[in-house]
C-alpha cells in the first residue's frame, strides 16, 4: 500500500516526535531524551508509576521497532525515515481502529492521552490540549488557543462527546489511517492545518479523494457511535463548497 501525502506528512512528524535527539534516525538513545520532555511537560517524578508506565510503553516501543526493521536476520540498531514509512506501509492496510494495530503501537495513544490529561480526570479538555499543543508540539502561543478551541470542537462535536481515553483512541486511528487532511485525527498534534488548507478545493474536483474521505469518516462515525444514532463527530462542515 501507498501512502497518501497527507500520511507521509503525518507520519514524518511522529518520526520526529520520537526522535529526540534529532539527527535523523530512531534509535533507543532517543528515549532518554523523549522521556525528559515527557517529565517536563507533565511535571511527574521519574520515580512515579505514571512516568514508569509511560517509560516502559516507549522501551518496548523502541526495542520492538529496532526488531521489527531487522533484515536478513540483523537487527537494526537505527531506524531511518525511510524505513519508518515502509513499516506504516505495512501496517496500515485493513486497519480500520487502534485494536488492529499490535500491542506495542496500541498502547503509544494511551501513553500519549495520560501526558496530556495533566489533571488526571480521565477526559482532555481544550485548555490540556492547548498546553500539550505550545509546550510539547512547540506550536506559537499566539495560534494556539483558537487552534486548541476548534480542535476539541470538531473532535468532541461541540462537547457532544467528550475527549476520554476512548475517543481519543479512535481520533489517533484516524490521525494513522487517514488519507485525507479532513478527519478530526489531524488535530492530534495539530500542525496540519496547512494541508486542510492548502487541499480545501482539491477535494471537491477529485471525485476519488472524496470517495476516500467520505469513507473514511464513515468508517470513523460507525466505530464512534451507534449507527442507529445519526449524530456524529464527523460533520459534512468539512466539505467546503469553493
Ligand atoms: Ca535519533
Ligand atoms: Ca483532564
Amino acid at each position: 500500500m501507498s501512502l497518501s501525502p497527507f500520511q507521509k506528512e503525518k507520519l514524518e512528524y511522529y518520526f520526529n516526535f520520537f526522535d529526540s535527539d534529532g539527527n535523523g534516525e530512531l534509535e533507543i538513545d532517543d528515549l532518554d531524551g523523549f522521556m525528559k520532555k515527557v517529565y517536563e511537560f507533565t511535571e511527574w517524578e521519574e520515580w512515579s508509576q505514571n512516568a514508569r508506565d509511560c517509560y516502559e510503553i516507549h522501551e518496548c516501543f523502541f526495542h520492538t521497532l529496532t526488531t521489527k526493521s531487522s533484515k536478513e536476520g540483523k537487527v537494526r540498531q537505527h531506524i531511518n525515515l525511510a524505513t519508518w514509512l515502509s513499516m506504516w506501509e505495512k501496517l496500515l492496510p485493513g486497519a480500520m481502529s487502534m485494536i488492529n494495530f499490535p500491542v506495542w503501537l496500541r498502547l503509544l495513544p494511551k501513553s500519549l492521552f495520560r501526558i496530556i490529561d495533566k489533571k488526571h480526570d480521565n477526559v482532555i479538555d481544550e485548555k490540556e490540549l492547548a498546553d500539550f499543543y505550545m509546550k510539547f508540539v512547540g506550536i506559537p502561543k499566539e495560534n494556539v488557543d483558537s487552534l486548541a478551541t476548534y480542535a476539541m470542537e470538531q473532535m468532541t462535536d461541540h462537547g457532544r462527546w467528550p475527549l476520554t481515553m476512548e475517543s481519543y483512541n479512535q481520533m489517533f486511528a484516524n490521525f494513522l489511517i487517514g488519507k485525507t487532511p479532513y478527519g478530526p485525527g489531524r488535530f492530534i498534534f495539530g500542525c496540519f492545518e496547512h494541508m486542510a488548507e492548502r487541499t480545501e478545493y482539491q477535494l471537491i474536483h477529485g471525485l476519488e479523494e472524496l470517495k476516500q474521505t467520505e469513507s473514511e469518516l464513515k468508517n470513523l462515525d460507525l466505530l464512534q457511535h451507534s449507527p442507529l444514532n445519526p449524530s456524529s463527530i464527523v460533520k459534512v462542515k468539512f466539505f467546503r463548497p469553493a
